[in-house]
């Protein structure tokens, strides 16, 4: 049966569908008011972009995946729009790559970080970070700032999946690599990441994952290759220019810019 009441056959079945999961988040708790603004904001790049994984998003996918494999530790952020739109995804991410998954909320409290906790083991996962967040983000004030000690921040590698800039920001100036998946290149989050993802949650996860698997037997000194052959600068403005020209001219992010 469908998750909602419109035929798949609609033209904008996935978006609905979205949209859906975004307003029963709310409704159980799980993600803040404010993700339905997030939402909103991320339909409209969708649809510049064409609703398709760009080749851009493609190569960084790939990329993140080789950093996944490098890690020490790596960890899989979760807040409220995540845990509504993706929560299979990121387990099976989690698994194929044995990173660890720990809730995180910008408007933190402890109530939705128990629910989406909850909600993360009702799909499946058995262990969750982020109900004990006694450490803290160096530079961040409040309780944005507050993360697990042995989650994010002891982490090397961190997955940040539609995230706010200014936090995306302070756990690049503690040393780790940022994966962020942000559908809006010229967001901050996007901008100041290792390893920007211009392109849906919902398609860049599976995606992530997919690299993952394929790139597991590889050698040490091949994922470092692929890791330092990553321009995030390029692969923004090809983001960009696939924007301005229709959503279809994406390059190679190795190619040359023609700008
Ligand atoms: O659950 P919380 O309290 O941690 O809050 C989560 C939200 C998302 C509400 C909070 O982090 C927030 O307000 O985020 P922003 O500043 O609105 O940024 C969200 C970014 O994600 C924007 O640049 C959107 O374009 C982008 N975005 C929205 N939906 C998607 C997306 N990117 C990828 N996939 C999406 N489905």
């Amino acid at each position: 049966m469908n998750e909602i009441d419109v035929p798949e056959s609609h033209p904008r079945y996935e978006q609905l569908v979205m949209r859906h999961r975004i307003e029963s988040g709310v409704e159980k708790g799980l993600t803040h008011y404010q993700g339905l603004i997030a939402e909103g904001r991320g339909e409209a790049f969708d649809y510049l972009i064409g609703e398709q994984t760009l080749p851009s998003a493609d190569g960084a996918a790939r990329v993140a995946a080789a950093h996944f494999l490098l890690a020490d530790q790596a960890v899989i952020s979760v807040n409220g729009n995540v845990a509504a739109l993706v929560p299979d995804e990121v387990i099976e991410l989690a698994a194929v790559t044995g990173a660890d998954v720990e809730v995180n909320l910008f408007n933190h409290t402890q109530s939705r970080v128990r629910a989406i906790v909850d909600h993360l083991r009702d799909h499946g996962l058995t262990e969750v970070k982020g109900l004990s967040a006694e450490a803290r983000i160096p530079g961040l004030d409040h309780d944005r700032g507050r993360v697990a000690r042995e989650g994010l921040y002891a982490a090397d590698v961190v997955l940040v999946p539609l995230e706010d800039g200014d936090r995306t920001a302070a756990l690049e100036a503690m040393n780790k690599t940022v994966v962020a998946v942000d559908l809006n290149p010229l967001s901050r989050s996007a901008q100041v990441a290792t390893v920007p993802i211009v392109d849906n949650v919902i398609r860049a996860l599976p995606n992530v994952t997919n690299h993952a698997r394929e790139l597991a037997g590889y050698p040490h000194d091949e994922l470092e290759s692929i890791v330092e052959g990553f321009d995030a600068t390029a692969a923004l403005r090809a983001a960009e220019r696939a924007i301005r020209d229709g959503g279809d001219s994406d390059v190679t992010i190795d190619g040359p810019d023609p700008d």
